[in-house]
């Protein structure tokens, strides 16, 4: 596929002004007919009119009323080029398009119940021509016409105008968006759909319809999703002082969806994923994720629509800020610490390896194919990290007044990363030049830290060094002739000095003469840099990069001694937990070092490590303890995490380590976590909030170490867990465990668990994902066999994501099988479904981004797939550039 790259961004030829779209709905095609009132950019060098479009069949052009002869217009490519327009003009369409065969859903595609629309990035070609791109922006007025007795819904962006009926039992319905918008944000929906509303009052008193629409029998399941929608727009007023805009605010669930959710101006569609939820149907983390998708895809009203991007390399100046705005909402409203730790362990889950492998870009990349392939967790989760460095380099209340000088500068407008820098710099006076390499280096940097300390001198030293080696990214930019200059990165290292009897150190720097406080922001700049701490008494414990502060690999030689110190007093949450998992991996490479040297004992597992974690339980049962944040610190880093730790990777051995690890705990604090499992029982009824559900995180934790244990009444306990389970946390986490258990009970429970769902397709993604992560021998047969299954559905990206990605991205045992079936499979699934959905093929085609890492037998079989793939005709640029770039 052609690179298309930053350098080359020229301005639109042609402005939009109104957009009339009249969008006629039939069995089998819709018509669309658009009336664009266009003229042309003063800022452009001017040239002919080019129109994109995508799948279109084109029916009518006219200009100013006349229609245009065949020499005024041609086609290059799919794009619609009329060499001669006047300054001002009406151009109308009328195009024919087929949103029933619509496998890609993207632009107007069928689902189930109706008709959807998802146009970000560019599926609003496939709807209509029009200059599809985001610095282009246009007030929009939508007539939709359908049948009225299937699709008694019609919705579209902004306020509801007009509506009637036609002969033939059809019916319209016209909407008016006040705003002008980018046409990513356009959405239209024409559906039978159940509705719920409610109402939100802003401060300066506009009373705003909240709705949710959703499939039929299925409001009970609304309720989360709608008080989501309130708490966030009170919180981005309290915080942001941003209120919402307009008159309507609605969401749209839909079960045929691509990504997570969008954004369209006061018509969010959502993925049903992220708006049902009932307890017996949803998890906590259902809960909390619907909370946290709400209040993204809402804030997205200020940091997207109003102010957007203008060119899709600027993807993170809209998610990474909105990612970082949610977050701080999650923050808020849930258990910070806990919150912060779950991001951390998302970031390196999927961020760092990204960053490491062939896929690696900065957040914004100066290049890309496929922009479908660019809402990575990259422009995602570092970019929100990018964000909340400088809202911790220049602190809360400068960021505040960044934010309103972005709105100041920039409402209605298009814009830069840049541009956000500037409003950011200017409102705090500090210097964000050098910062700007987060945008346009890619790679995790890595700080190399070194203390001394100087008893006579009473002197505490650390010295700092940054290194940030090229990735790929700048090697093929290199190649292009666009060399990418690298330096070190400005970035905040938040920390604190523990004494030796945990107390926090007042903190004095070099020059200070005083001490100021006990946690410091040091502000590294340099490639080397050493920062001198005064009057310390005694060689402190450092507690490095607390919460997170950057998203960089911290080497620092601590010895377990110290990290069991700060596991046990950090006040930082993050840094307690992060100290467990730094324990827990050192502990873990000597477990796959050992088992490598043929030793099947476990004796690398230290005693101190097993009494740190039954201290670490009992601590959730102490005036203050937090179960939540326990259940975190049980959970020792992933097979994947600990993958990226490795030269080459031994996925057997990791997996080997990791259970033995389990298991020697399960052994040896069977009591302990008995007990807690049995003081943690409740007859509460359910809620989802914080305390409850961290009290459930905590004993279902207990309750799958318990079932490590080879023992029948270990087994019983799950199976009773099971069986008398009052919501779905629990249900799903006796589930979970039992999909990895031999015995008869697992078929029982996995049998029974989809006889009683099998027509609620969440919960039945649910029953597909378990099956998929089980460590069973047989489980990638088992997956294979579930594709056959009547509970899945190749079309359905939930039920691809549940089964197919669940296996290959989280079950390294099984995916990086040595016969090689695994990487067979994911290869067979993306040849199926690239013709159908590119997008969610070139997702599953991600999974190989780390084949490099692992033996010369493996790499054979995964290049072979690789290869395989590559070869196919008619390849999509999504899957060819993913693929591509891993065998570079
Ligand atoms: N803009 C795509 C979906 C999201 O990030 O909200
Ligand atoms: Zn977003």
């Amino acid at each position: 596929p052609a690179t298309i790259y930053l350098k080359d961004y020229t301005p639109p030829n042609c402005l939009v002004d109104q957009v009339t779209l009249d969008i006629s709905i039939h069995a089998g095609f819709a018509r669309v007919a658009a009336r664009l009132a266009m003229r042309r950019n003063p800022v452009s060098a001017g040239g002919p009119l080019k129109l994109d479009g995508e799948d279109l069949q084109l029916e009518s052009l006219s200009l100013d009323g006349q229609p245009l002869t065949a020499s005024a217009w041609r086609l290059e490519g799919e794009t619609l080029v009329i060499d001669e327009v006047p300054d001002a003009f009406v151009l109308e369409t009328v195009v024919r398009i087929d949103p029933d065969q619509n496998t890609q859903l993207s632009g107007l595609y069928r689902s189930k119940d109706g008709y959807f629309t998802q146009c970000e990035a560019q599926g609003f070609r496939r709807i209509t021509y029009y200059p599809d791109r985001p610095d282009v922006m246009a007030k929009f007025v939508c007539t939709l016409h359908a049948d009225k007795a299937s699709f008694p819904v019609l919705l579209a962006n902004g306020n509801p105008v007009a509506q009637g009926d036609e002969d033939n039992g059809r019916h319209w319905a016209t909407w008016e968006d006040p705003f002008a918008k980018p046409a990513y944000l356009f959405a239209c929906v024409a559906a039978k759909l159940d509705m719920v509303e409610d109402y939100y009052v802003t401060t300066s008193g506009r009373r705003v319809r909240c709705a949710v629409y959703v499939e039929p029998g299925k409001l009970d399941q609304c309720d989360h999703a709608m008080a989501a929608i309130k708490k966030s727009m009170k919180w981005d007023e309290d915080v942001f002082g941003l209120e919402m805009d307009l008159d309507h605010y609605m969401i749209v669930a839909v079960g045929d969806f691509n990504m997570g959710a969008m954004e369209n101006k006061g018509l969010n569609i959502f993925n049903t994923k992220y708006v049902l939820a009932r307890p017996d149907t949803a998890t906590d983390t259902d809960y909390q994720n619907i909370d946290r998708v709400v209040a993204h895809e809402y804030f997205h009203n200020w940091t997207g629509n109003r102010v957007t991007c203008r060119d899709w390399f600027q993807l993170s100046l809209k998610e990474g800020l909105t990612v970082f705005r949610d977050q701080q909402f999650g923050m808020d409203m849930h258990s910070a610490g806990v919150t912060r730790i779950q991001e951390v362990r998302g970031l390196r889950a999927a961020q760092f390896p990204e960053d490491a492998g062939p896929m690696a870009h900065p957040i914004r990349p100066a290049s890309y194919a496929e922009i479908n392939n660019f809402y990575t967790a990259t422009v995602y989760e570092k970019g929100a990290e990018v964000i909340r460095m400088i809202h911790t380099l220049i602190g809360k209340q400068a960021f505040r007044r960044g934010m309103d000088l972005y709105f100041q500068r920039h409402d209605g407008q298009a814009v830069t990363c840049e541009d956000f820098i500037s409003a950011m710099q200017d409102a705090s006076g500090k210097d964000l030049a050098q910062f700007q390499r987060w945008y346009n280096q890619a790679g995790t940097p890595k700080l190399v830290v070194r203390s001394q300390f100087d008893a006579a001198a009473r002197r505490y030293t650390l010295e700092v060094t940054q290194q940030f080696p090229a990735t790929p990214y700048e090697e093929r930019m290199t190649k292009d002739g666009l060399p990418q200059a690298r330096g070190p990165y400005h970035l905040p290292i938040v920390i604190g000095l523990l004494d030796g009897e945990g107390r926090e150190l007042p903190l004095r720097l070099e020059g200070e003469t005083s001490p100021v406080g006990t946690q410091r922001v040091l502000e590294l700049r340099e490639a080397q840099q050493r920062f001198v701490f005064e009057d310390v008494a005694t060689e402190p414990v450092p507690s490095l990069l607390r919460g997170f502060s950057a998203p960089v690999l911290l080497d620092y030689p601590y010895s377990t001694a110290q990290l069991t110190h700060l596991m046990a007093y950090d006040t930082d949450a993050v840094n307690r937990w992060e100290a467990g998992q730094r324990l827990a991996t050192g502990i873990l490479l000597e477990g796959v070092a050992a088992i490598q040297a043929g030793k099947t004992t476990n004796d690398w597992i230290p005693q101190d490590y097993i009494t740190a974690l039954a201290r670490l339980l009992g601590s959730a049962f102490v005036e203050g303890g937090d179960p939540a944040l326990v259940a975190e610190a049980l959970n020792p880093p992933s097979e994947n995490v600990l993958a990226e730790q490795m030269e080459v990777v031994d996925p057997d051995a990791i997996h080997g380590a990791r259970m033995t690890l389990l298991r020697t705990l399960a052994r040896e604090l069977r009591e302990a976590f008995l007990a807690a499992y049995l003081e943690l029982a409740s007859d509460e009824p359910y809620s989802p909030e914080g305390e409850q559900a961290g009290r459930r995180a905590l004993r279902n934790a207990c309750l799958s170490y318990l079932a490590q244990l080879d023992e029948a009444g270990a087994q019983a306990l799950v199976v009773g867990h099971f069986e008398q389970a009052g919501n779905m946390t629990d249900t799903f986490a006796a589930l979970a465990s039992l999909a990895s258990l031999d015995i008869p009970a697992r078929h029982v429970a996995l049998d029974s668990f989809y006889s009683k769902w099998r027509d609620e397709a969440l919960v039945v993604d649910k029953w597909l994902q378990v099956q998929a992560l089980s460590r069973l021998p047989g489980t990638t047969a088992d997956v294979r066999a579930l594709m056959t299954h009547p509970a899945f559905d190749i079309r359905n990206p939930n039920k691809v994501y549940a089964l197919v990605r669940a296996f290959c991205a989280a079950n390294p045992k099984h995916f990086h099988g040595a016969d090689g079936e695994g990487y067979r499979l994911a290869a067979d699934v993306i040849l199926q479904l690239d013709p159908m959905n590119p997008q969610v093929a070139s997702r599953i085609a991600r999974c190989f981004d780390r084949w490099r890492k692992f033996d010369p037998a493996r790499q054979a079989l995964a290049r072979q797939q690789l290869e395989r793939i590559r070869a196919a005709s008619s390849l999509s640029a999504d899957v060819a550039e993913v693929v591509g770039k891993a065998l570079e």
